[in-house]
């Protein structure tokens, strides 16, 4: 095995080929192969895992270089419930994530991980989180057997060659292992050493669960980096806002997953704004490394290359950006084949196929019922694609940026059917925190789970932050003192409904007309009515050119339900009650003012 691994070694790093090699002695995999991330190795690997069935290659002439994965049935989704921070103190992972000891951990999961890759390649794929070189940037390596995985990280990071030279001989690294394995839902495991700065992922295939660079690094470990280090990994987009005559301003914006943050990072303007000639910049949809300045300005860098979106309700109406993105050398994991080779899922262009492949592999048509009378879905509601950022027609080279973009706001936001009024501005920082950490939303698709349930989900990262969530808050507090120049903090809701149930706000690409009032904000304009949660906007103050919203469904959006919010906050008090003392003063203070401003 030793010989093997070192014939073809491109690195002089002696740590990491040791490594290496010890993962190779549990997996025992037939060959060793060292990713350069060339277009040569990309053909190959298309290649092998056509010939497998593992990808299914697309219409030539529409879908050029693009590839059809679908994933084992049980094996759709982040697994939250499987996920693990594994710290040596219980109380370091804190009392929102799972918890195992990282001895415990490691033999649990060395029994699985044991032979596991027989038969097959394991490939060594160096990754770089953010630019190359950037004082933002960490890079990683993931041992995978899977070659979904290994394409996957080439559209999703900068991987390759590379990145070893970056790393040079003696360069530190995290170090991520991961194996299908048997795929059985019973021997999976996502587990977090952010002590170790490693990651160890086995039994799955699927996404975040395998794609170690995205919320396994960048998020878990890299939140735990951050606060060690002194800077913040968050579950943010990141979008340029560019206005005729001002320079472009960059926001960040916080969802929980499938809840609208690639919509709005590829925002096309509404009729009005339209008018105004706002333009739209994507610079990230999923994470954002933030840092100070030099400046004394936040700043941001988006870790990744590429997007992991969701396409459930993704057509040229709702994201027409995302459409023109997916065109080409792109990766659609469990949607519908049509007959033509093109692909399909709920919610895309067009009338649904009159036949066609679902997500299952089994033949589809439109109407089909299960056994227990449920429709069959032709696309898995968390079906994904995977495309390059660099093929997004509002694509910035400010991406590229080793120094990040100055960010002037932060928004946060969740679905949530009451309670939060469409937009409200906090006070200030510290307040902006506590609106951030009592964030609310109902689950997606996007994780195993009940679909609907309402969770508490501080800024969007209760399945992400890689530590104790109450020194998490402590986190963003001292980072705020820190700032010369702190954003604004605002919490938008577009997901609000009426009495009848239905969405009372548009959505999509309306959101940039509340957009419009944030950065109207941000200046020291835009009028505004101080409330008891925060700044809300006088209801004529928002730009609704060419939308049909009555006065009252505006009010509406823009209320403030005391009874709402007093029943709320004996919600929020529980889930901040499982901190203890831990929980940062600043915190508990602004929820108590809070109440006393919703009771006088
Ligand atoms: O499955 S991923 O974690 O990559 C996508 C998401 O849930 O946000
Ligand atoms: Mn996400």
């Amino acid at each position: 095995m030793r010989k093997a691994v070192e014939k073809s070694v491109p690195t002089n790093h002696q740590r990491l080929v040791h490594w290496v090699e010890e993962m190779a002695k549990l997996c025992q995999p037939d060959r060793v192969i060292w990713c350069d991330g060339s277009e040569e190795e990309k053909k190959r690997l298309e290649q092998e895992a056509v010939s497998t069935g593992e990808l299914i290659e697309l219409n030539k002439e529409k879908l050029p270089g693009c590839f059809l994965h679908r994933s084992a049935h049980n094996d759709v989704a982040r697994v939250e419930g499987l996920t693990y921070i594994c710290t040596c103190k219980k109380d370091d992972a804190g009392p929102t994530n799972n918890w195992m000891a990282p001895r415990e951990a490691y033999e649990k999961a060395s029994a699985i991980f044991r032979g596991s890759m027989k038969g097959r390649a394991m490939y060594v794929v160096p990754f770089c989180m953010g630019p190359i070189g950037s004082e933002f940037s960490k890079i990683g390596i993931e041992l995978t057997d899977s070659i979904y995985v290994v394409l996957n990280m080439r559209i999703m990071t900068r991987m390759g060659q590379a990145v070893l030279d970056a790393l040079g001989s003696d360069g530190g690294f995290t170090k991520g292992l991961h194996s299908k394995a048997d795929l059985r839902m019973d021997r999976r495991f996502i587990l977090h050493f952010p002590e170790d700065s490693t990651i160890w992922s086995v039994g799955s295939g699927y996404g975040g669960n395998v794609l170690l660079g995205k919320k396994c690094l960048a998020l878990r470990i890299g939140s735990w980096l951050g606060r060690q280090e002194g800077w913040m990994a968050e579950h943010m987009l990141i979008l340029g806002i560019e206005k005729p005559g001002s320079p472009v301003k960059y926001v960040t914006a916080a969802f929980p997953s499938a809840c609208g943050k690639t919509n709005l990072a590829m925002v096309v303007p509404p009729e009005g704004l339209k008018r105004k000639g706002y333009k739209i910049w994507t610079v990230g949809d999923d994470i954002a490394w933030l840092r100070i300045g030099d400046d004394g300005r936040l700043r941001a860098v988006n870790p990744e290359s590429g997007f992991f979106g969701v396409l459930q309700g993704t057509n040229s109406k709702t994201n027409p950006i995302a459409i023109l993105t997916m065109r080409r050398n792109s990766i659609f994991t469990n949607v519908l084949l049509r007959p033509d080779g093109t692909v399909w899922w709920e919610g895309a262009d067009g009338e649904p196929p009159t036949e066609g492949i679902d997500w299952r592999g089994n033949p589809w048509r439109p109407g089909m019922k299960d056994e227990d009378g449920k429709p069959i879905f032709a696309a898995h509601p968390n079906s994904r694609f995977t495309a390059p950022i660099s093929q997004c027609p509002t694509y910035t080279d400010k991406m590229e940026d080793p120094s990040g973009v100055p960010i002037s706001a932060i928004i946060f936001g969740g679905r949530h059917a009451r309670v939060a009024p469409l937009v409200y501005e906090s006070f200030n920082w510290q307040h902006g925190v506590y609106v951030g950490a009592q964030m609310a939303s109902e689950r997606t698709a996007a994780q195993v789970g009940k679909v609907g349930e309402v969770r508490r989900d501080p800024m969007a990262m209760i399945p992400f932050c890689g530590y104790n969530m109450a020194d998490y808050w402590r986190h963003w507090l001292q980072m705020g003192r820190k700032l010369k120049y702190p954003p604004k903090i605002f919490h938008v809701n577009w997901f609000q409904t009426g009495k009848d149930g239905q969405f009372l706000w548009p959505g999509f690409r309306d959101n940039l007309r509340v957009l419009e009032w944030i950065l109207e904000r941000v200046d020291g304009e835009g009028d505004a009515d101080e409330t008891a949660v925060g700044y809300v906007p006088r209801s004529d103050r928002l730009d609704l050119t060419g939308l049909d919203l009555d006065q009252a469904s505006m009010k509406e959006l823009l209320a403030v339900d005391r009874r709402e919010w007093l029943a709320d906050l004996k919600l929020q008090e529980e889930f901040f009650a499982q901190f203890g003392d831990r929980l940062p003063q600043e915190i508990t203070d602004e929820k108590d003012n809070l109440r006393k401003r919703l009771t006088t």
